[in-house]
């Protein structure tokens, strides 16, 4: 879910909180291009030999047991998170919003011990109120975080042995917290280690920016002052650098930027907000039309990460999607800085598609050594009418420079857009994305098995 402030764009709030669509945002298309684009080739990448989860390490082989469904029940499933427990990379949690559930429920999380190949419930519960905006993480000691938002935010853990979650409000809904994702510093080299950082934006503030933080998340959490100095946000991501630097960084849909912050003392105070990107694509009306997600639209929010591991270690990573420089389609992006947030790279394009392809709800993530991991959804099997999605991923061993050939991870395609869909949701506002040693997991939702009953799906990678 995500909701500008009133009143600005009503509507767009209004259908995220009753899942109606009430208007259709036009995809407009600046006529000034920003920046130069260029993607360098790395390659070939394959898919996953995780033991029977695949029977050969071919490129493009159609591995049916590749992709696994998650939470395969009816209703629709949609805007997914993943983590890897750090301590077994067998162990993994997922999460969704689940807003049809008949008891009420909107947030589950779901846990495998095999690696992905099979999942239950992990015994999370916060309710029967509208609950939504699920993120999770885990601490290096394999203690699990989930924030997610019910007008309020709210954080729970479950801490490694337990069997059960504590919940907490930490933000009153008097605040309207918005558009959350929770961060674990797990740095052997931070003098900050062990805290945890939800990176939010309070949409009755003008929106403003915030981190709230814990030095271990089982309680005493701190609100940081509003971090950006103008305009409102949505997306407010926080990622954390090893020395212990947290960054947040956000779309500013009026200025039609993302912009970067960040603070070296834990989240007490932050500085000077920096630009990564200017957006070509019309931010201004919040949630923009594109083909395969035209009725609730799309938000370009950055998706983030601090290279943990080798030669580029601290390296900020903004991943988003924006308007090609010279057609209509949508394009994958990457920049990343070496400075702290203060100059950035060039736009490098990681979408390899040759057609007017749409691409859009950017994950990212990374392995133990370092290597990059970007996940999208893509249009190029649908053309010309870019209706029906596939996921797709990019590895970078340079950080982030240049890319592999894409991948296609799905083995069926999604359609959000066919009768019956659930138009008010379609695939949400975010996927997800996690790094284990030597491999990613992908998350992803997924209608491949009917309209209005979406699912989560995910799929091991590796390069
Ligand atoms: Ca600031
Ligand atoms: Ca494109
Ligand atoms: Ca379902």
């Amino acid at each position: 879910m995500a909701r500008p402030k009133l009143p600005l764009h009503p509507a767009a709030r209004i259908f995220a909180l009753c899942g109606l669509v009430t208007a259709t945002m036009a995809l407009a298309l600046p006529s000034a291009p920003a920046g130069a684009s260029s993607r360098g080739t790395q390659g070939p990448f394959t898919t996953v030999p995780l033991r029977s989860n695949v029977t050969s390490l071919s490129r493009g082989l159609a591995a049916a047991k590749r992709n696994i469904n998650v939470t395969n029940k009816p209703g629709p499933q949609s805007e997914t998170t993943i983590a890897i427990d750090p301590t077994n990379s067998s162990h993994m949690l997922a999460t969704a919003n689940d807003l049809g559930a008949p008891s009420g429920a909107s947030v589950f999380v779901y846990e495998t011990l095999d690696r992905g190949r099979t999942w239950t419930d992990a015994g999370f519960n916060a309710g029967t109120g509208f609950c939504y905006d699920p993120w999770l993480a885990f601490n290096g000691n394999g203690d699990a975080f989930l924030s997610y938002e019910c007008s309020d935010q709210r954080i729970s853990f479950r801490k490694v042995g337990q069997t059960t979650w504590t919940n907490s409000i930490i933000v009153t809904s008097s605040f309207f917290p918005d558009r959350d994702n929770v961060a674990t510093d797990n740095s052997p080299t931070s003098s900050f280690k062990g805290s945890v950082y939800v990176g939010y934006d309070e949409a009755n503030q003008n929106n403003a920016a915030h981190v709230i933080y814990s030095g271990n998340g089982f309680g005493s959490w701190t609100k940081s002052p509003k971090i950006n100095d103008t305009g409102a946000t949505i997306g407010v991501n926080a990622a954390v650098a090893p020395d212990g630097t947290v960054y947040a960084s956000w779309e500013d849909w009026g200025a039609k930027k993302i912009f970067v912050d960040k603070s070296t003392n834990g989240g007490t105070t932050w500085g000077t907000d920096h630009v990564v990107t200017n957006f070509r694509i019309n931010t201004a009306s919040f949630f923009i039309s594109i083909p395969p997600q035209n009725s609730r639209g799309v938000l370009p929010m950055p998706f983030t990460t601090v290279i943990q591991n080798g030669a580029h270690a601290g390296r900020l990573i903004e991943t988003y999607f924006d308007k090609a420089v010279a057609t209509t389609n949508t394009n994958a992006y990457v920049r990343y800085s070496d400075d702290g947030g203060v100059t950035w790279s060039s736009e490098i394009q990681v979408n390899d598609d040759t057609v007017n392809a749409y691409h859009f709800h950017t994950a990212i993530s990374q392995l133990s050594n370092g290597t990059l991991v970007y996940s999208f959804y893509d249009t190029r099997n649908d053309q010309p009418a870019n209706k029906k999605t596939d996921r797709y991923v990019s590895f970078s061993t340079d950080g982030g420079a240049t890319w592999s050939a894409n991948l296609k991870v799905t083995t069926a395609q999604s359609d959000e857009t066919k009768a019956g869909s659930d138009f008010g949701n379609q695939y949400g506002d975010y996927q997800g994305s996690s790094g284990g040693g030597t491999f990613a997991q992908l998350v992803w939702t997924d209608s491949r098995t009917g309209t209005m009953n979406e699912d989560t799906f995910v799929a091991a990678v590796r390069p």
